[in-house]
């Protein structure tokens, strides 16, 4: 390690003792693998003590994962790094002075996309606290995706004037977004590859040793810090874009009356040297805490960054254009509904909607912006009445979240499918018939789970996101 920093960090020593500030999806899985290498001798995970999610620290040092949803091993790996002792989860954040890395794994929600404000409030109190008990030779490395230039700046300029330390000279800053899903959080960490990128080299070259030893397939991928935050929010960015781009065609072919997945299944058979071909799935809608603001981060780092850019005038983004057609699509739900409900001289007003499908995404109880909320508002603003049903989530704010799917279907008009859990893919149309007691029952199937002519051949009114081959079928 080189310059001022490097003789600072060669003097405190090998990273021994970490901290991880932020208890949930990210924190806790990452905070348990680096408690669990022979590398590490203690790691604290740092808990607010507040009314809201204070109960996570009696849990955690329980060796219980507050976490909601099947974590496959989690709950094992806590046990364990908190049997052995290398694990603690504190809301007092004094001991952060005792440390040698910290790590913040807090959520970046944007509070108004339109005009690109995020909200950094519960970041920048995270950063303040870190900031507060900093001591010289500590790395400081932000895990949430955030605005590129926010490590550089805004965290260093907050960890400088909290500390009277200075970034790159007495302290190392770094960015490591973190790239989990639901379901598989430890087996992400370990097996992704990690894009770590420090305000400096010898920064980048800090993280790297706190980061490798926690992977097991996956490989270290150093770069600079906005280079780093770049990489995280346009790979959500372009996935975004992928899944904008089959929605819109999928819309195409129900105008063309033709079926997305005989196109795509086309598009997907051009293969070989050179050809990359990633053709995504139609749907209802995207939802989760990523897809849905990350791309505005993005946009945001272009727009407050000191660099011209070059673009065609008077042109929208396309990446916020493939925002508004991914968020047009529950409107989409509700537009196929309601022509469905025409067919047999019904009207959303007066008619039950069962909407089958409240996650955001298939067979897990991860209900953060789910597509399945702007569609039942737009159906109880147009006096339906409606009710939901998901087999994973618990609970949702104003929503009743029913488990019995046969009292959600009973005398239901419209039956909507919002998410592929796969318990809807074994729905029975004349188990279905008997439940709704109706003749024609509108089916809308937003996630493909459902074979058209079965439903059809039953009397079902079926339309289906990308199902143009089927959408005017004859009403039996
Ligand atoms: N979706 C579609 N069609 C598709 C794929 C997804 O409509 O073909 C919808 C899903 O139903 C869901 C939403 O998009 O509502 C998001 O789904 P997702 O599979 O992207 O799930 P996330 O948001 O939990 O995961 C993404 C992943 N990012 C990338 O693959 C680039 C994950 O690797 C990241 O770790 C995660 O964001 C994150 O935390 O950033």
């Amino acid at each position: 390690m080189t310059g001022k920093l490097g003789s600072v960090l060669e003097k405190k020593g090998p990273i021994k003792k970490i901290g991880v500030l932020g208890m949930g999806y990210v924190g806790i899985p990452a905070a348990a693998l680096f408690a669990d290498s022979e590398k590490f001798d203690l790691v604290l995970g740092f808990q607010r003590d507040s009314p809201s999610s204070g109960y996570k620290i009696e849990m955690l040092n329980k060796g219980e994962s507050p976490l909601k949803g099947e974590e496959p091993g989690l709950e094992d790996l806590l046990r364990k790094v908190v049997d052995t002792k290398k694990f603690e989860c504190t809301p007092d954040f004094s001991r952060i002075s005792e440390l040698d890395a910290v790590t913040l794994a807090i959520q970046t929600p944007f509070k108004n996309p339109a005009d690109l404000t995020p909200d950094f409030g519960a970041l920048i109190e995270g950063i303040r606290n870190v900031g507060k008990y900093l001591k010289k030779g500590m790395l400081v490395v932000l895990e949430s995706t955030i605005t590129p230039g926010t490590t550089d700046t805004l965290a260093r300029q907050i960890l400088e004037e909290e500390s009277g330390l200075k970034a790159g000279e007495d302290f190392a800053l770094a960015h490591a977004p973190e790239r989990v899903m639901v379901g598989r959080l430890l087996k992400n960490i370990q097996e992704h590859d990690r894009i770590v990128g420090g305000i400096d080299d010898t920064s980048t070259k800090r993280a790297v040793e706190l980061y490798s030893p926690v992977l097991t397939k996956g490989k270290i991928i150093p770069m600079t810090a906005t280079a780093a935050e770049v990489t995280k929010t346009a790979e959500n960015t372009f996935r975004d874009l992928q899944i904008a781009a089959i929605n819109q065609l999928a819309l195409y072919c129900e105008a063309m009356s033709i079926n997305v997945y005989d196109v795509r299944a086309g598009i997907d058979s051009l293969k070989g040297e050179g050809i990359t071909r990633a053709v995504l799935y139609p749907g209802a809608g995207v939802g989760g805490h990523c897809l849905t603001k990350d791309t505005y981060h993005l946009e945001r780092g272009v727009t407050t960054s000191s660099g011209e850019l070059d673009y065609p005038e008077n042109t929208d983004s396309i990446f916020v254009l493939a925002r508004k057609v991914n968020d047009f699509m529950p409107n989409h739900m509700y537009y196929l509904t309601q022509e469905a409900l025409k067919r047999i001289g019904k009207d959303v007003k007066g008619s039950k909607v069962a909407i089958l499908g409240w996650a955001f995404i298939n067979d897990s109880d991860d209900a953060r912006n789910p597509p399945s909320e702007p569609y039942r508002s737009l159906l109880i603003e147009n006096g339906a009445e409606v009710m939901v049903h998901d087999p994973h989530v618990l609970n949702y704010p104003e929503v009743e979240i029913m488990k019995d799917i046969d009292e959600v279907m009973e005398n239901a008009d419209v039956i909507a499918i919002l998410t592929g859990h796969s318990d809807y893919f074994k729905l029975d149309p004349s188990v279905l018939r008997s439940v709704t007691g109706k003749k024609n029952t509108v089916i809308v199937d937003g996630r493909n789970v459902l074979d058209p002519d079965a439903f059809i051949d039953n009397g079902f009114v079926y339309k289906g996101i990308g199902r143009g081959d089927k959408n005017e079928h004859p009403i039996i």
